[in-house]
């Protein structure tokens, strides 16, 4: 972490220096403005107190006429904010300013002295900011005088001597490099106060548990985009990818911290648990209130912070989308399998491994190209000799109905001949070294040279990339993984770019760092619709990413390890990404270093078919691992896991779906579900995908047993594969098998799932489908589908879609509408119905149509197991009908 970072860990908690001078309080339009003051430096700094619609509070402090403009992090929030009106006074006294906000009932207590804010929701204290004097802002100063004979930085006019001794803070050494701060030091930091949560979650990403750890002890998580090759389980230190977002539970409410800032940030969590107590607490000064108190600080920048109020966790998605945007809507084939290695060897190769699949009957949908398939390297070039004709390779899986991914890193090779270099190089698109020439770094191809992507002109231009024209070889089923985008400079320190580099606008990359891939990602993105004349959606895997990613496509976990231990701590990774708003993310499926025993990657594709985004992924060095190298039996259940996957695929896309509009994370932890049910608060090992299913994937060597967590008092569990009620809740111990994936089916919900699979999600377009229903404690049972082209935009322009609800009340299993305005022809059907739960035999069962017409249902009914078979339904998906169970 960088000096300044370390330096301000000696300021423990203590009475602020800050002062709030009340008499400066200023209502705007949309803000409340005041000054407050340090006692040290006497610097004023401009507080602004703004209220956003959907119960959140925007806390900016900036300096009032900082010597130049600080970074403020642009094109990561929504445009045009809703702002909820007008702020308030309610009270006004020496030393307190009460506001209140129109409509919510909802306070904010500002105090002068010292200067502290607490926010009251309902008559209850929420949050408070700055209650342990923790905030700091280190104001821009002119360079010290023995900093002015450095040659290439302008001689200064004035030097501040008194303040400016320490050049050390200008200038800092890390191993070789050393890192000269334009700006000098500008760090920035906060403390909150999160009352009655002992749990809180967020700030990915590191290989760490769900629940966030008391930092008292140990490491600050850091936030820093690293390309840290095998990272290290339970380390803070941060890799690939950046949210500056924290989540705090209680039974009654989650409320959210989101610090918008894209420099080095580190925070420290300090929670004080519930201590219960024998004795009234007056008597015994015993905790029985729990509160976390959670401190940011960050390099440079401004503070700028979301404070989110719930009170429900769903509250919180949709808070935090409506700043940062939902998950895009994936393209049906993105959700499939895909499979990939560093690397698939040339053309002949991908049409073997391609053939493979068919030979076993496993269905798949994309195949992947790693670095090697380049000119040296060359992004967006074919080798020559080994990729002769990219184009018929393309042809030929597009007839397989599949699609082909491709890497494209964020590093150039120098090459004059190389026409991406030559071009952005006469253009100025690169990123500069401090001396102002083209940042150098060594990367895959050699020497290389760095898109400048927070450069808007870029951006395009990168975009312009894409087009079918100017990619040669690319075809229309050609789609894109970026990776090395934190970015990875080898030889640079910690592997990335000097802090000191300069980008657009003379913005140090310092203050963007974790913004890199995140722009990337956007550029290739929006290539991508570009290149179809904005009719399909792009699928772009990112591996560097920050808040607001999702916009933009999905994220992996970067290198894992072909470890139990890895697949173990993908599940709190993924969990903790996709409650930081990014729905579409997995692990390389098998660990992408080393060799995975079989018995790992069988557990690893049942783990993953169950996970948003699920690729096979290995190393150059790892010995080859397509699903069918592992002898019959392990071959046969992989194919089993990828092939429920397949059949899921109309319930995971309706997931993401309410992802993309409503920001429910698509895989969620189980307090997100049982918000009330404390045992579900720290459950990592398991989750739910949706609403509707339970799963807990097996992640130990030789389990014959798991125990799962069913939670809910009042809730019911059907076993998903043997429709088994399991009349229990709380820890069952599971008997299990290689073959078993664990996954329960939660009472009161439909599961719409296909009958059957075909080799790909294109050929299954027309395969009819099951609905899964399953009968809670009172026969109730509601879900819903959704379902579009699959591909294209026309779902948002056109509002070509159906959106069904599916009801099982009193007796009655029916389909309905749930968004008229969605229109779109199938001919697809549901054939088959299943009802677990059913208590006894049913005399007969009759379906009515839309035309008045009642027809018989053939029907089982298994006593044993409680489930009800309706099958031949031929029910058009689109259609109204009922189905009378007497
Ligand atoms: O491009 C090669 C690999 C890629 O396969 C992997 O998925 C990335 O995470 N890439 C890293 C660079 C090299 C890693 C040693």
């Amino acid at each position: 972490a960088s000096r300044e970072l370390s330096d301000s860990k000696l300021l423990l908690p203590g009475k602020s220096l800050y002062q709030a001078l009340l008499d400066s309080v200023t209502l705007c339009n949309d803000s409340v403005k005041l000054q407050i003051v340090s006692e040290k430096n006497k610097v004023p700094l401009l507080v602004e107190i703004y209220a956003i619609d959907g119960n959140i509070f925007r806390l900016k402090i900036n300096e009032i006429s900082p010597l130049k403009s600080r970074y403020e992090v642009p094109d990561v929030l929504i445009k045009n904010l809703p702002l909820r009106g007008k702020l308030s006074i309610a009270q006004k006294e020496t030393g307190i300013l009460v506001l209140t906000c129109a409509n919510e009932d909802c306070k904010l207590h500002i105090t002068a002295n010292p200067f502290q804010i607490e926010l009251e929701s309902k008559g209850e204290t929420v949050l408070s900011v700055n209650t342990n004097g923790l905030l700091y802002f280190e104001h821009l100063q002119p360079p010290p005088q023995n900093r002015c004979d450095i040659s290439y930085i302008p001689q200064c006019s004035v030097c501040d001597a008194e303040n400016q001794e320490d050049l050390g803070l200008w200038q800092e050494e890390f191993g070789s490099f050393l890192d000269i701060k334009a700006n000098g030091p500008s760090s920035i930091g906060l403390d909150f106060s999160l009352h009655g949560c002992e749990h809180v979650y967020g700030i990915p990403e590191h290989a760490e548990t769900l629940l966030l750890k008391n930092t008292s002890d140990d490491d600050a998580y850091r936030l820093f985009n690293l390309d840290v090759y095998g990272h290290k389980i339970h380390d803070k230190m941060g890799i690939y990818g950046s949210v500056p977002f924290l989540l705090a539970h209680k039974p009654n409410r989650t409320s959210g911290i989101f610090w918008l800032n894209s420099s080095e940030t580190v925070v420290e969590i300090n929670t004080k648990a519930h201590v219960p107590s024998r004795s009234p607490p007056a008597i015994t000064k015993q905790r029985v209130v729990p509160q976390t108190d959670v401190r940011w600080m960050s390099e440079s920048g401004i503070i700028d912070v979301f404070l989110l109020m719930g009170p429900t966790p769903f509250d919180i998605f949709k808070q935090y989308a409506q700043l940062t945007g939902t998950q895009a809507l994936p393209p049906l084939f993105s959700l499939g399998y895909h499979q990939c290695r560093w690397n698939y060897e040339d053309e002949q190769d991908v049409k073997t491994v391609d053939t493979g699949f068919d030979e076993h009957d496993i269905p798949y949908d994309v195949i992947w190209l790693d670095i090697e398939h380049t000119e040296g390297k060359r992004y967006f070039t074919w080798d020559k000799k080994k990729f002769q004709h990219p184009e018929r390779m393309q042809e030929l899986l597009k007839r397989k109905k599949r699609k082909l991914v491709v890497i494209i890193d964020p590093h150039i090779k120098v090459d004059p001949m190389y026409a991406l270099y030559s071009q952005a190089k006469k253009k100025g698109y690169f990123v500069k070294n401090r001396k102002g020439q083209d940042f150098e770094g060594i990367c895959w191809p050699g020497s290389s040279s760095y898109l400048d992507f927070t450069n808007p002109e870029v951006r395009e231009w990168y975009a312009d990339q894409f087009a079918f024209k100017s990619y040669k070889g690319s075809t229309d089923i050609l789609f894109v993984w970026n990776d090395m985008n934190e970015p990875s400079v080898f030889k640079g320190a910690e592997l990335t770019m000097q802090r000191d580099a300069v980008h657009h606008g003379n913005w140090e990359h310092r203050e963007v760092h974790n913004l890199y891939g995140f722009y990337q990602q956007m550029a290739t993105a929006e290539g991508l619709i570009k290149r179809s004349g904005g009719q399909k959606r792009p699928f772009v895997l990112t591996r560097s990413f920050f808040a607001g990613s999702q916009k933009y496509g999905a994220v992996w976990t970067g290198d894992n390890i072909a470890e139990w231990s890895y697949l173990k701590i993908s599940i709190p990774m993924l969990l903790t990404i996709s409650t930081a708003g990014i729905s579409f993310c997995g692990a390389d499926v098998g660990g992408f270093i080393g060799d995975p025993e079989p018995e790992l990657l069988v557990r690893w594709y049942q783990a993953g078919a169950y996970q948003p985004f699920f690729r096979g992924h290995a190393n150059i060095e790892s010995k080859r691992r397509e699903p069918w190298l592992f002898g019959d039996e392990n071959t046969r259940i992989i194919r089993e896991a990828i092939r429920e996957r397949y059949t899921l695929l109309p319930y995971l896309y309706s997931l993401f779906y309410r992802a993309h509009t409503t920001a429910e994370p698509v895989m969620r932890p189980l307090w997100v579900e049982f918000p009330k049910e404390q045992e579900t608060f720290g459950v990592e090992d398991e989750y739910m995908l949706g609403n509707a299913l339970l799963v807990h994937p097996v992640i130990e060597q030789k389990a014959t047993t798991v125990n799962v967590l069913l939670p809910g008092s009042d809730e019911v569990w059907y076993d998903f594969r043997r429709f088994r009620r399991l009349d229990y809740s709380g820890t069952l111990k599971i008997p299990v098998t290689l073959e078993s994936i664990p996954v329960f089916q939660r009472g009161g919900s439909v599961v719409p799932l296909k009958t059957t699979v075909g080799r790909s999600t294109e050929w299954m377009t027309d395969i009819s489908y099951e609905l899964r229903v399953a009968l809670d404690s009172k026969d109730f049972a509601v879900g819903e589908l959704y379902l579009d082209d699959g591909h294209s935009f026309q779902y948002l322009h056109k509002k070509q879609f159906l959106h069904r609800k599916f009801t099982f009340h009193k007796n009655i299993f029916s389909s309905s509408c749930a968004d008229e305005i969605g229109q779109y022809h199938t001919k697809c059907v549901v054939e088959r119905v299943l009802i677990l739960g059913v208590q006894k035999q049913p005399t007969s069962v009759t379906v009515s149509l839309q035309d008045g017409k009642d027809k018989e249902v053939v029907f089982t009914y298994d006593a044993k197991t409680s489930m009800l078979t309706l099958e031949k339904l031929l029910l058009n998906v689109g259609a109204d009908w009922e189905i009378h169970i007497k």
